[in-house]
Protein backbone atom coordinates (compact mmCIF):
# COMPACT_ATOMS: atom_id res chain seq x y z
CA UNK A 1 0.00 0.00 0.00
CA UNK A 2 2.92 2.60 1.13
CA UNK A 3 5.08 1.15 -1.94
CA UNK A 4 1.87 2.00 -4.30
CA UNK A 5 1.82 5.87 -2.63
CA UNK A 6 4.98 6.12 -3.61
CA UNK A 7 5.11 5.34 -6.68
CA UNK A 8 7.36 2.36 -7.08
CA UNK A 9 7.45 0.63 -10.82
CA UNK A 10 5.47 -2.11 -12.24
CA UNK A 11 7.41 -5.85 -10.69
CA UNK A 12 9.03 -8.01 -13.52
CA UNK A 13 10.96 -10.63 -11.50
CA UNK A 14 10.35 -13.47 -9.34
CA UNK A 15 12.30 -13.04 -6.13
CA UNK A 16 11.19 -8.53 -6.28
CA UNK A 17 7.76 -9.31 -3.87
CA UNK A 18 10.59 -10.21 -1.40
CA UNK A 19 12.40 -7.29 -2.01
CA UNK A 20 8.89 -4.64 -2.24
CA UNK A 21 7.88 -6.49 0.85
CA UNK A 22 11.14 -5.21 2.63
CA UNK A 23 10.77 -1.77 1.00
CA UNK A 24 7.52 -1.84 2.25
CA UNK A 25 8.29 -2.72 6.19
CA UNK A 26 11.46 -0.28 5.63
CA UNK A 27 9.12 2.72 4.69
CA UNK A 28 6.69 1.95 7.37
CA UNK A 29 9.64 1.59 10.12
CA UNK A 30 11.20 4.50 9.02
CA UNK A 31 7.72 6.32 8.82
CA UNK A 32 7.22 5.52 12.55
CA UNK A 33 10.90 6.62 13.36
CA UNK A 34 9.98 10.30 11.44
CA UNK A 35 7.12 10.68 13.39
CA UNK A 36 8.35 9.42 16.76
CA UNK A 37 11.37 11.19 16.70
CA UNK A 38 9.39 14.73 15.24
CA UNK A 39 7.51 14.72 18.36
CA UNK A 40 10.00 13.42 21.15
CA UNK A 41 12.10 16.67 19.13
CA UNK A 42 8.65 18.91 19.84
CA UNK A 43 8.16 17.65 23.20
CA UNK A 44 11.80 18.34 24.29
CA UNK A 45 11.67 21.57 23.15
CA UNK A 46 8.29 22.63 25.40
CA UNK A 47 9.22 20.71 28.03
CA UNK A 48 13.14 22.22 28.71
CA UNK A 49 12.04 25.67 27.20
CA UNK A 50 14.32 28.69 29.34
CA UNK A 51 11.01 30.04 30.42
CA UNK A 52 10.98 27.56 32.30
CA UNK A 53 14.24 26.65 33.03
CA UNK A 54 15.90 29.96 33.31
CA UNK A 55 19.36 28.10 35.00
CA UNK A 56 20.47 24.93 33.15
CA UNK A 57 20.56 21.43 35.06
CA UNK A 58 24.26 20.13 34.38
CA UNK A 59 22.47 16.65 35.72
CA UNK A 60 20.24 16.66 32.45
CA UNK A 61 17.65 14.21 31.89
CA UNK A 62 17.40 11.24 34.67
CA UNK A 63 15.37 8.98 32.90
CA UNK A 64 16.26 5.93 29.99
CA UNK A 65 13.76 6.02 28.15
CA UNK A 66 15.51 7.44 25.04
CA UNK A 67 18.21 4.67 25.72
CA UNK A 68 15.97 2.01 25.35
CA UNK A 69 13.92 3.51 22.52
CA UNK A 70 17.34 3.60 20.32
CA UNK A 71 18.05 0.08 21.32
CA UNK A 72 15.20 -1.32 20.27
CA UNK A 73 15.52 1.06 16.83
CA UNK A 74 18.61 -0.58 16.42
CA UNK A 75 17.52 -4.12 17.25
CA UNK A 76 14.78 -3.90 14.57
CA UNK A 77 17.38 -2.70 11.88
CA UNK A 78 19.74 -5.97 13.08
CA UNK A 79 16.73 -7.92 11.99
CA UNK A 80 15.90 -5.92 8.60
CA UNK A 81 19.05 -6.36 7.52
CA UNK A 82 20.78 -9.66 8.70
CA UNK A 83 17.33 -11.45 8.45
CA UNK A 84 15.72 -10.00 5.23
CA UNK A 85 18.46 -7.79 3.21
CA UNK A 86 21.38 -10.15 3.34
CA UNK A 87 19.62 -13.49 3.00
CA UNK A 88 17.97 -11.98 0.11
CA UNK A 89 20.91 -10.77 -1.32
CA UNK A 90 22.90 -14.08 -0.71
CA UNK A 91 20.01 -15.76 -2.99
CA UNK A 92 20.89 -13.78 -5.41
CA UNK A 93 24.37 -14.70 -5.68
CA UNK A 94 24.74 -17.90 -4.66
CA UNK A 95 24.35 -21.06 -6.11
CA UNK A 96 23.74 -20.30 -9.89
CA UNK A 97 21.43 -22.11 -12.18
CA UNK A 98 22.97 -23.89 -14.31
CA UNK A 99 21.34 -25.95 -17.57
CA UNK A 100 20.62 -25.41 -21.21
CA UNK A 101 17.35 -23.29 -20.50
CA UNK A 102 19.77 -20.49 -18.53
CA UNK A 103 19.69 -17.38 -20.62
CA UNK A 104 23.69 -16.14 -19.85
CA UNK A 105 24.45 -11.93 -21.27
CA UNK A 106 27.73 -10.45 -19.76
CA UNK A 107 26.93 -6.66 -19.12
CA UNK A 108 29.66 -4.30 -20.34
CA UNK A 109 29.99 -0.97 -19.13
CA UNK A 110 31.78 1.97 -20.16
CA UNK A 111 31.30 5.97 -20.65
CA UNK A 112 28.84 6.32 -21.27
CA UNK A 113 26.77 2.83 -22.62
CA UNK A 114 26.18 -0.48 -22.07
CA UNK A 115 27.01 -3.51 -24.06
CA UNK A 116 25.60 -6.69 -23.89
CA UNK A 117 27.07 -9.84 -24.83
CA UNK A 118 25.30 -12.73 -25.29
CA UNK A 119 26.78 -16.60 -25.69
CA UNK A 120 24.36 -17.50 -28.99
CA UNK A 121 22.71 -20.92 -29.46
CA UNK A 122 26.08 -22.29 -27.95
CA UNK A 123 25.43 -21.20 -24.61
CA UNK A 124 29.23 -20.68 -23.92
CA UNK A 125 31.10 -17.08 -23.66
CA UNK A 126 34.03 -16.63 -25.76
CA UNK A 127 37.57 -15.54 -24.39
CA UNK A 128 37.61 -11.99 -23.91
CA UNK A 129 40.44 -10.12 -23.63
CA UNK A 130 41.25 -6.77 -22.93
CA UNK A 131 44.03 -6.16 -25.20
CA UNK A 132 41.62 -6.90 -28.21
CA UNK A 133 39.06 -4.12 -27.45
CA UNK A 134 38.85 -1.51 -30.30
CA UNK A 135 35.89 0.27 -31.86
CA UNK A 136 34.97 -2.68 -34.02
CA UNK A 137 35.12 -5.17 -30.95
CA UNK A 138 33.45 -3.85 -27.68
CA UNK A 139 34.07 -6.43 -25.61
CA UNK A 140 37.71 -7.64 -26.85
CA UNK A 141 35.88 -10.69 -27.87
CA UNK A 142 38.59 -13.36 -29.50
CA UNK A 143 37.06 -14.53 -32.64
CA UNK A 144 39.64 -17.27 -33.02
CA UNK A 145 38.31 -18.97 -30.03
CA UNK A 146 35.07 -21.38 -30.99
CA UNK A 147 32.65 -20.85 -28.45
CA UNK A 148 33.00 -17.09 -29.83
CA UNK A 149 31.86 -17.81 -33.74
CA UNK A 150 27.95 -17.30 -32.28
CA UNK A 151 28.50 -14.61 -29.97
CA UNK A 152 26.51 -11.37 -30.52
CA UNK A 153 26.59 -8.21 -28.81
CA UNK A 154 23.89 -5.63 -28.74
CA UNK A 155 24.06 -1.98 -27.41
CA UNK A 156 21.64 -0.27 -24.74
CA UNK A 157 19.31 -2.80 -25.09
CA UNK A 158 19.13 -6.36 -22.85
CA UNK A 159 16.49 -8.91 -23.80
CA UNK A 160 15.65 -11.83 -21.61
CA UNK A 161 13.26 -14.26 -21.58
CA UNK A 162 10.27 -14.97 -19.34
CA UNK A 163 10.02 -17.57 -16.73
CA UNK A 164 13.67 -18.55 -17.50
CA UNK A 165 15.87 -18.36 -15.28
CA UNK A 166 18.96 -15.47 -16.47
CA UNK A 167 22.17 -14.94 -15.13
CA UNK A 168 23.99 -11.46 -16.01
CA UNK A 169 27.19 -10.45 -15.57
CA UNK A 170 28.32 -7.19 -14.39
CA UNK A 171 32.00 -5.85 -15.59
CA UNK A 172 33.41 -2.44 -16.64
CA UNK A 173 35.84 -0.99 -19.43
CA UNK A 174 36.75 1.97 -17.68
CA UNK A 175 34.97 3.20 -13.92
CA UNK A 176 32.32 2.15 -11.63
CA UNK A 177 28.78 2.13 -13.24
CA UNK A 178 25.78 0.59 -11.87
CA UNK A 179 23.65 -1.59 -13.57
CA UNK A 180 20.16 -0.81 -12.60
CA UNK A 181 16.97 -2.59 -14.61
CA UNK A 182 14.77 -1.29 -11.93
CA UNK A 183 11.57 -3.03 -12.58
CA UNK A 184 13.37 -6.71 -12.12
CA UNK A 185 14.18 -5.51 -8.48
CA UNK A 186 18.45 -6.39 -8.97
CA UNK A 187 21.17 -4.05 -9.34
CA UNK A 188 24.93 -4.30 -9.78
CA UNK A 189 27.64 -2.59 -9.98
CA UNK A 190 30.22 -3.05 -12.47
CA UNK A 191 33.77 -2.78 -11.43
CA UNK A 192 36.97 -2.91 -13.66
CA UNK A 193 38.84 -5.56 -13.61
CA UNK A 194 36.10 -8.20 -12.06
CA UNK A 195 33.03 -9.66 -13.65
CA UNK A 196 29.96 -10.09 -11.19
CA UNK A 197 27.33 -12.38 -12.19
CA UNK A 198 23.61 -12.10 -10.38
CA UNK A 199 20.56 -14.24 -11.00
CA UNK A 200 17.29 -13.69 -11.60
CA UNK A 201 13.83 -14.80 -13.24
CA UNK A 202 11.92 -12.21 -15.13
CA UNK A 203 8.57 -13.62 -14.79
CA UNK A 204 6.24 -11.38 -16.88
CA UNK A 205 6.72 -10.03 -20.65
CA UNK A 206 7.62 -6.17 -20.36
CA UNK A 207 9.92 -3.75 -20.91
CA UNK A 208 11.34 -1.10 -18.84
CA UNK A 209 14.31 0.98 -18.17
CA UNK A 210 18.16 0.04 -17.35
CA UNK A 211 20.14 2.95 -15.23
CA UNK A 212 23.24 3.50 -14.35
CA UNK A 213 23.18 3.42 -10.49
CA UNK A 214 26.54 4.74 -10.01
CA UNK A 215 27.42 8.62 -10.85
CA UNK A 216 29.87 7.75 -13.27
CA UNK A 217 31.12 11.13 -14.60
CA UNK A 218 29.82 14.19 -16.85
CA UNK A 219 27.78 12.06 -19.42
CA UNK A 220 25.93 9.79 -16.85
CA UNK A 221 22.52 11.09 -17.56
CA UNK A 222 22.72 9.79 -20.89
CA UNK A 223 24.10 6.17 -19.75
CA UNK A 224 20.68 4.94 -20.60
CA UNK A 225 19.66 1.20 -21.70
CA UNK A 226 16.83 -0.60 -21.80
CA UNK A 227 15.34 -4.32 -21.52
CA UNK A 228 12.73 -6.29 -22.86
CA UNK A 229 11.04 -9.69 -21.74
CA UNK A 230 9.86 -11.62 -24.21
CA UNK A 231 8.53 -15.32 -24.78
CA UNK A 232 10.85 -17.93 -24.47
CA UNK A 233 10.50 -19.17 -27.94
CA UNK A 234 11.03 -15.98 -29.72
CA UNK A 235 14.20 -15.28 -27.62
CA UNK A 236 15.97 -18.63 -28.49
CA UNK A 237 14.63 -17.85 -32.28
CA UNK A 238 16.11 -14.37 -32.09
CA UNK A 239 19.22 -15.46 -30.30
CA UNK A 240 19.27 -17.55 -33.44
CA UNK A 241 19.06 -14.57 -35.51
CA UNK A 242 21.46 -12.44 -34.28
CA UNK A 243 24.47 -14.44 -34.19
CA UNK A 244 27.09 -14.12 -35.23
CA UNK A 245 27.75 -9.94 -34.92
CA UNK A 246 26.74 -8.51 -37.80
CA UNK A 247 25.93 -5.10 -37.07
CA UNK A 248 28.34 -1.89 -36.64
CA UNK A 249 29.07 -0.22 -33.11
CA UNK A 250 28.11 3.47 -33.19
CA UNK A 251 29.84 5.57 -32.50
CA UNK A 252 31.48 6.18 -28.79
CA UNK A 253 29.00 8.68 -27.12
CA UNK A 254 31.13 11.57 -26.51
CA UNK A 255 31.25 13.20 -23.16
CA UNK A 256 29.72 16.44 -24.79
CA UNK A 257 26.73 14.89 -26.46
CU1 LIG B 1 27.63 4.73 -15.72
Amino acid sequence: MLNKFLGIPELASEHGEMIDHMLEVVHWFMAVLFVGWTLFFLYVLFRFQWRKNPKASHEGITSHFSTHLEVGVVIVEVVLLLGFAFPLWANRVDSFPTGPDVAKVRAVGEQFRWTFHYTGPDGKFGRVDPDLISLDNLVGLDREDPNAKDDFLTINKLTLPVHRKAIVQVTSKDVIHGLAPVKLRIQQDAIPGMEIPMWFTPNKITDGDIICAQLCGIGHAQMYASFEIIDGAEYDKWVVQQSPVKEEAPPLASAGQ
